[in-house]
């Protein structure tokens, strides 16, 4: 360590929280094989110590260049490579980026468009991919494990965008045994569809929310994972809108405004409402509902996202919060999570000029009809003692990950029951298409989901059962994990094989 960052760290001891105190126990717990060492329990003793900077206006994300030349196409490239961002003054943070940044770039295209994107894997020595989070991809363009990118080799992913698929999807790395890591130090970004008629008012704006949360040792670097981060999975210390932390928007008296808010964490659960502003939620995952909801609080999981309308009716500063929310936490170190602001919306005394009410029906929802089979899915939690260390595992029906075990035939509907015997709760997710969830049972108690909509990614929360309504259209393999992305490498992962 240089001179120089050892005084730094020496000093923010002193000034380390108790919670800081209590990761780095969990740290010294950390054995081989856990990815614990010297080097980052000094960071983590230091991680509450570095500030960032708050209140700057927030900025529009970058969006992706269309090198096409026709419409109806989406031509374009993204890199994964490493970079430098400046977080906090006077620290440089090695991160890896997309095309320079992150967030990575915000991808936008329109229901019907093809897409042509080359994806130059630039990291040192590691295989990438990149995941269409959501989207509707034949399994060849996915992204999955078993399609990895060498480091510094080329490949294009190519897909169609059907009409119906308008929604809020996301990009980011899905390696084996890389994804955790490779999404914390930076790589991630959004993918909005569009819809060619669109019911929304176009008053209302369309703002993403791409919500990240960042760990910084004292000397301006992101420490590896420890074994509390294993564990529960990787929860920051700040928590990103766009890569800021707190920024502002300005809005008029009376204004609207569309959301989508993204939860891009590893881990981190977001339990969210307004301070002075009415939320109504207009879109989950795979894009709108059939009818605006009204809503107090939102719960978003690792993976998932929503879009709302936000109006905002009163004058003065009106924050974005979070809300305690027990997602189940293993040993000490259990991050707060309540009253932390992510958002200030600046809503000054001048009237906003009248816009247009949100319509009341949006777009038609066809519920699924009956399944043709039912599957059991059931997530539990282990710890064994391994000539290694101490090893937990994240198991579905008894098994870690491995290829090939279930399969499907296309164009099938079918029932799935996750069945969370887990300690923790785990946000359950499926690649290539878009599911309904049709019940929640605890306890005996059977309830239905407030409204029906397409999701990708539904918590499963402690002692829960999730059952949903699920047609993979097109053939291939098909991942499904929990995306905490910790427990999905340690092992909370299938594959389902898709027959023609
Ligand atoms: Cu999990």
């Amino acid at each position: 360590m240089h001179r120089r960052g050892f005084l730094t760290a020496s000093l923010a001891t002193v000034l380390a929280s108790p919670r800081a105190l209590a990761q780095t126990k969990m740290d010294d717990m950390s054995m081989p094989g856990m990815g614990g060492h010297a080097g980052h329990d000094m960071a983590a003793m230091v991680q509450d110590a570095v500030t960032l900077p708050e209140g700057q206006a927030l900025r529009a994300l970058q969006v992706l260049a269309n090198e096409a030349d026709r419409p109806g196409l989406l031509r374009a490239r993204l890199t994964a490579e490493p970079a430098i961002a400046r977080f906090a003054e006077g620290r440089d943070t090695p991160i890896l980026a997309y095309n320079g940044i992150s967030p990575g770039p915000l991808i936008e295209a329109f229901e019907g468009d093809r897409v042509e994107i080359t994806f130059a894997n630039r990291i040192d020595n590691e295989v990438s991919t990149i995941h269409w989070h959501g989207m509707p991809v034949p399994a060849d363009q996915d992204g999955s494990p078993m399609d990895p990118v060498a480091a510094g080799t080329e490949r294009v992913y190519a897909f169609e965008l059907p009409e119906g698929s308008a929604g809020s999807y996301w990009y980011h790395p899905h390696p084996h045994g890389k994804t955790a890591e490779q999404v914390y130090r930076g790589l991630a970004g959004a993918f909005v569809v569009k819809a060619k008629a669109d019911p929304i008012p176009a008053e209302y704006g369309d703002t993403v929310l791409v919500f990240t949360d960042l760990r910084l040792a004292a000397d301006g670097s992101i420490p590896s994972n420890s074994m509390s981060d294993l564990m529960n999975g990787r929860v920051g210390d700040h928590v990103l809108v766009n890569g800021q932390k707190n920024p502002r928007l300005s809005v008029a008296k009376g204004a609207k405004r569309r959301l989508r808010l993204y939860n891009a964490t590893n881990a981190r659960f977001l339990k969210l409402a307004f301070d002075g502003a009415t939320i109504t939620v207009i879109g989950t995952d795979g894009g709108l509902l059939a009818a605006p909801v009204a809503a107090d609080e939102i719960l978003l999981s690792p993976g998932e996202r929503l879009e709302l309308v936000a109006s905002f009716d009163r004058p003065g500063p009106i924050t974005l919060d979070t809300l305690g929310y027990d997602r189940g936490w293993m040993g000490p170190g259990r991050p707060a999570d309540a009253g932390l602001t992510l958002l200030t919306v600046d809503v000054s005394e001048n009237e906003a000029e009248a816009v247009p009410q949100l319509p009341a029906r949006l777009r038609p929802i066809a519920p699924f009809a009956d399944p043709v089979l039912s599957r059991r899915l059931v997530l539990t939690e282990t710890m064994a003692m391994k000539p290694t260390g101490m090893e937990m595992g994240f198991l579905i029906n008894g098994k870690a990950f491995d290829m090939g075990r279930v399969v499907a035939r296309a164009g099938e509907i079918e029932l799935w029951e996750i069945v969370n015997q887990a300690d923790m709760d785990h946000p359950f997710h499926v690649h290539g298409t878009q599911f309904q969830v049709v019940e929640h049972e605890r306890d005996g108690a059977v309830s239905k989901p407030p409204y029906l909509a397409w999701k990708d990614t539904v918590n499963v929360a402690r002692g829960e059962t999730v059952r949903l309504l699920l047609r993979q259209d097109r053939p291939g393999q098909r991942m499904y994990h929990c995306h905490i992305l910790e427990h999905e490498q340690l092992g909370m992962m299938g594959v389902l094989d898709v027959m023609a």
